[in-house]
């Protein structure tokens, strides 16, 4: 069975896009991969959270992580930080990433370019702490939204060049896979770009956590266009695009097919159809998040998954160190 391992970063309240583009992928391929999803802690605090509501939110993450369907016995989950060994892994792995390598990531670059300050060195090194995540276990697969492509792209770089200098079974080198559906949920009232919970916009963004009458008004205001036709064309119909690949991605439905099914409706109809499906899905995943978060099993599931990960991450950690040089005693 191959190995397939994703995180989340709960830098606020996850969204529609999450759900859509990561979480509802992981439930389906718990069945014939062994999966391991953990929260990204660290990653989160590359941006300033305020420390009260960044406990909640990553508590909140892992109870839709359960609400969505990953099961803890068939997928290991944790919280980053309960494993040690991913800090100390990105360490070594930054000292074998380029600046130049980290200048080209797109995401970076693009906030430089917006002209936001105060970034952080955090931030910049980003991406080696997202390559030891992957390879402190040996992923086969890394489940990805679109754009976190980028990043798995250089963590193979990372691994192979890895590889190279201290022995070609150092690291697995592991491969994005990205859904063909729902891969960028785009905002609602700005569909050129993706929706996003860092961009404090909320009437482009559907909250999991939203009332479901508000997400129903959320769909309902979205942005369109004026042509009145519905057809699947994100170039110069996105808005209409976006709602189609929404509805698409939640129901399992052909795209083409609802394309056919609402050829002839008014966009105020065919949005009434999304908003139902979209809110239909959010009572559903409220209802067992309460349930989940009443029961107070999270910190046991915490504390399962991370004794499950500690044991592939010491050993891994270990032979890794050996192989730079820099450790002297066989620890495992
Ligand atoms: P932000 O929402 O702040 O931009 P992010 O998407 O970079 O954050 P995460 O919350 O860690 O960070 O994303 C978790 C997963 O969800 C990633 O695989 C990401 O690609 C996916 N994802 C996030 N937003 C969307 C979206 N709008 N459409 C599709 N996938 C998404
Ligand atoms: N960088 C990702 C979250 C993330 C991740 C990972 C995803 C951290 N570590 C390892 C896949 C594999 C993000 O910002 N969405």
């Amino acid at each position: 069975m191959k190995r397939m391992l994703s995180a989340i970063k709960p830098t606020g309240q996850l969204t529609l896009g999450n759900y859509i583009g990561a979480l509802k992928n992981f439930v389906s391929y718990q069945n014939d991969h062994e999966m391991i999803c953990f929260i990204a802690n660290l990653h989160c605090i590359t941006v300033y959270q305020e420390p009260q509501e960044l406990k909640k939110n990553l508590k909140d993450a892992v109870a839709l992580y359960l609400a969505a369907g990953l099961d803890p016995k068939k997928t290991t989950i944790f919280l980053q930080t309960d494993v040690l060994e991913h800090a100390q892994l990105g360490y070594i792995l930054a000292c074998n990433t380029y600046l130049g390598e980290l200048n080209r990531m797109t995401q970076f670059k693009d906030k430089v370019a917006k002209g936001e300050t105060g970034l952080t060195a955090g931030l910049y090194t980003y991406p080696c702490l997202m390559a030891a995540d992957i390879l402190l276990y040996d992923a086969d697969l890394v489940p990805v939204g679109d754009d976190q492509k980028q990043h798995v792209e250089l963590t193979r770089d990372i691994a192979i060049r890895f590889n190279n200098r201290y022995g070609d079974d150092s690291f697995v080198v592991p491969e994005p896979l990205v859904a063909k559906v729902g891969k960028r949920v785009m905002s609602l009232n700005d569909p050129t770009k993706k929706m996003s919970k860092s961009e404090h916009n909320d009437k482009g963004c559907i909250y999991l956590l939203d009332d479901p009458k508000v997400a129903y008004k959320k769909i309902m205001g979205a942005v369109t266009d004026s042509l009145a036709k519905i057809d699947y064309d994100p170039i110069n119909q996105p808005g209409i695009a976006n709602l189609i690949e929404i509805e698409s991605a939640l129901t399992n439905e052909d795209i083409e097919s609802i394309v056919m099914r609402n050829k002839d409706k008014g966009y105020g109809d065919f949005k009434k159809e999304v908003a139902t499906v979209v809110s239909d899905v959010l009572i559903d995943l409220q209802s067992k998040y309460k349930e989940i978060i009443s029961s107070g099993m999270i910190d046991q599931i915490l504390e399962e998954g991370a004794q499950k990960a500690r044991k592939i991450a010491t050993k891994k950690l270990s032979k890794i160190q050996r192989r730079v040089g820099i450790e002297i005693k066989k620890r495992h």
